[in-house]
């Protein structure tokens, strides 16, 4: 038997994370062959609930799932972590400035890259779903220098979870069918979902979205706009934010980090920039990657048409915006 990987979640207390803990426990991110043990974070005023969710995790009896960590300490909650998924952060409260906002997360994230470069195990993969996800991100790569940049990475797989369902909703087709969307950017609304590139395999072969949707229109308007501004319509309707599609996506993207991309697929991940596409060096950006053996590497050589480069650019500057403002917090 393999033996039991660390996963840690921080605000496990929360919407995400008690969606997100179960799927951990049945096998849904590293696979139905590989025990896990389960590390959860939360702050003290959380802390009597997040010992319920550790109550509920004992008695759904995973098979797979060998103990649980519930604290509220940073340091033992990332101890000996192989994969740490960042779910914790300041909301942003109404009235609230947006540099006040970033204010709190860059210290949540500054002290809590200090635990995971001191505490983690060696080769610890990190994923920060909390929002500003991208410079959240940042700011742990900045803060735990000795954690190699390429194991620091930011959730995008929802969005482009998303871009696949619109498209198969739309050709009133299998969403497993669709593949290779794009989302380049920032996790927020001037994210840049890109179908230039996307798929559909057919009895036929693979056929490009562009041509089976026809309907130049609809997907560089409404398809656009309508992923972007996904997360505020389930808001409306939910009167609450995404969840079980984050923690869904939240597995996707590290089993197909830890295990790998299908042959001929590409997923998008939030990774540090190295200046592909011309996107600025030194931001956390969103790329289409392929993974093998635990490495994410970004597809390199697609052709972008002006319409896309524009798209590309401006997600980019406000990265640049938020990274400037992140900064001017730190002192
Ligand atoms: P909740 O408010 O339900 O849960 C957040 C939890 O974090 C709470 O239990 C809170 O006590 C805890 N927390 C706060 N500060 C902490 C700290 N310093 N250390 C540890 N835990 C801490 O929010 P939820 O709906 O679960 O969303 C969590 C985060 O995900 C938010 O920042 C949200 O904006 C972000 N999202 C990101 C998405 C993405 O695709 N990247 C999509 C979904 C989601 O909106």
């Amino acid at each position: 038997a393999k033996d039991p990987v660390r996963v840690l979640v921080t605000g496990a207390a929360g919407q995400i994370g008690y969606a997100l803990v179960p799927m951990i426990a049945r096998g849904v991110m590293l696979g139905a062959d590989q025990p896990v043990i389960l590390h959860m974070l939360d702050i003290p005023p959380a802390a009597e609930s997040l010992n319920g969710v550790k109550m509920e995790l004992v008695d759904a009896a995973f098979p797979l799932l060998k103990g649980v960590v519930a604290t509220t300490d940073v340091v033992e909650a990332c101890t000996g972590v192989n994969i740490a998924v960042m779910v914790g952060g300041f909301p942003r409260k109404e009235g609230m400035e947006r540099k006040d906002v970033m204010s709190k997360n860059v210290s949540i994230y500054k002290s809590q890259a200090s635990a995971l470069e001191k505490h983690a195990a060696a080769n610890c993969k990190v994923l920060v779903v909390a929002n500003p996800a991208n410079t959240n991100a940042l700011i742990l790569k900045e803060f735990a220098p000795s954690i190699p940049e390429k194991n620091i990475s930011c959730l995008t797989r929802l969005d482009h979870n998303r871009a696949l369902g619109q498209i198969s909703e739309r050709l009133n087709i299998q969403v497993s069918d669709v593949k290779n969307v794009i989302i380049w950017g920032n996790h927020s609304s001037t994210q840049y979902p890109d179908v230039n590139h996307a798929t559909v395999v057919t009895p036929d072969g693979e056929k490009s979205v562009r041509q089976l949707v026809a309907d130049d229109a609809w997907l560089n308007g409404e398809f656009i706009t309508t992923v972007q501004q996904r997360g505020a319509a389930i808001i409306k309707a939910r009167k609450l934010s995404s969840a079980l599609s984050a923690a869904s996506a939240a597995c996707d993207h590290i089993r197909d980090w830890v295990l790998g991309t299908p042959q001929g697929t590409w997923v998008s991940m939030g990774v540090y920039s190295d200046g592909s596409y011309n996107v600025p060096a030194g931001l956390i950006y969103s790329f289409p990657v392929t993974c093998a053996n635990g490495e994410w590497k970004i597809v390199q050589g697609l052709p972008i048409d002006e319409f896309s480069r524009k798209k590309l650019d401006l997600t980019a500057e406000e990265l640049s915006e938020e990274k400037a403002l992140a900064y001017s917090c730190l002192t």
